[in-house]
């Protein structure tokens, strides 16, 4: 098994660096603000500028703020970073068999019979990487390992922007050499249990039985770091369902002028449903301005929508971006979401 870890760097940080570079090289703090008062809240995630005056995610913002006066605080805005997250997985998935999807920003994907080694892995590893920052202008951590849980250790080794690999030869040193902290869902308390037993290296579960294990830090627990320990651990990469699907072109030019727009948008709407296997119910445009701000409208209907009312829609829900919005657009797209599966459709018909 090969498998590719992806973890965006600071994500929802970058993202607004992308979106206004001369955020770049200053410290970027991107908030939740709770409301109650004008600086409640925590801090979603901050660049590596911010972290390095010690500005962490969790962080209350008041104390962000002491440790970064001239720091730059943003408000998260997740829809935005929902949207960019969408086609980075799209880009991603195109690489491998089958992509799982662990959280906004990052994916496990099986390359396994996509490369015959972990050289041609890194290879493709590299391609990846160049197409999310020539496409998204995003910079990503990539780990390549024999299982998930050792492509995701190495890619947290390897951040910011980095591709750390843990090849067949390595793995058994690799392994020796692991912290227990350093294995990916073990909490602060199950850390403190084992450490107590004088467990400090994930090597030192093998002098550990199952049973015995299982009485400090549970069952299914123990038989994941037993696997892990004796490199055994094979969970497969779990596709889950992406719930939308979205293609998106680049235009010959920016401008505002639908005629030149609409053909982009038609062929765009139609890869799109060229991608899925099912109707959806839900369409939006999405509009890359001049600036690379995102700026999308949608409609959802009742039932699945064809081709056709989608083109329609998608024109309708154009002319109302380009009526609020006084910028040129960049990049236009359509993504489809709620989309009913073939299974379910013929379900409806038998
Ligand atoms: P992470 O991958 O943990 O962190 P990151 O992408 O900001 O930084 P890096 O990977 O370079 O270390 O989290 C991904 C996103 O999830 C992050 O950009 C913001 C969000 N997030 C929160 O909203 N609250 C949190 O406490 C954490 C840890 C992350
Ligand atoms: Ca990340």
């Amino acid at each position: 098994m090969i498998v590719l870890f992806v973890d965006i760097d600071y994500f929802f940080a970058q993202v607004e660096e992308v979106l206004n570079p001369s955020l770049r090289g200053k410290p970027v703090v991107v908030c939740v603000y709770s409301g109650r008062t004008e600086d409640s809240g925590a801090v979603a995630t901050s660049n590596y500028v911010a972290r390095k005056l010690g500005i962490k995610a969790g962080m209350p913002i008041v104390k962000a703020k002491e440790l970064g006066k001239d720091a730059v605080f943003l408000p998260m805005r997740k829809e935005l970073y929902q949207e960019i997250s969408n086609r980075v997985m799209e880009i991603i998935s195109k690489y491998g068999e089958s992509l799982e999807v662990a959280s906004i920003d990052e994916a496990y994907l099986d390359i396994t019979n996509k490369v015959s080694n972990f050289s041609e892995a890194e290879i493709l590893a590299r391609k990846l990487k160049e197409e999310i920052l020539e496409k998204e202008k995003l910079r990503v951590t990539i780990g390549i390992g024999p299982n998930k849980v050792l492509a995701k250790i190495i890619g947290d080794k390897s951040k910011p922007n980095g591709l750390g690999v843990v090849t067949p030869e390595d793995v058994s040193r690799f392994i020796d050499e692991l912290d227990i902290s350093d294995v990916p869902g073990i909490g602060k308390i199950t850390e403190g249990v084992l450490r107590k037993t004088g467990i400090n290296k994930l090597a030192d579960i093998r002098k550990f039985s199952l049973e015995e294990l299982s009485k400090l830090v549970g069952r299914s627990r123990s038989i994941y770091l037993i696997s892990l320990a004796n490199n055994t651990y094979r969970e497969p990469v779990k596709p889950r369902e992406l719930t939308h699907k979205g293609r998106y072109l680049t235009l010959t030019e920016n401008t505002r002028d639908i005629r030149i727009i609409m053909p982009f948008l038609k062929r765009a709407l139609s890869e799109a449903y060229g991608k899925i296997q099912g109707i959806p119910m839900e369409i939006y445009v999405v509009a890359i301005m001049e600036d690379l701000d995102i700026v999308s409208k949608g409609r959802s209907f009742k039932f699945g929508i064809t081709q056709d009312l989608a083109l329609r829609t998608a024109e309708d829900l154009l002319r109302k971006i380009l009526d609020t919005d006084t910028r040129k657009i960049r990049r236009v797209g359509v993504r489809l979401g709620k989309i009913l599966r073939s299974s379910t459709l013929e379900d409806f018909f038998h």
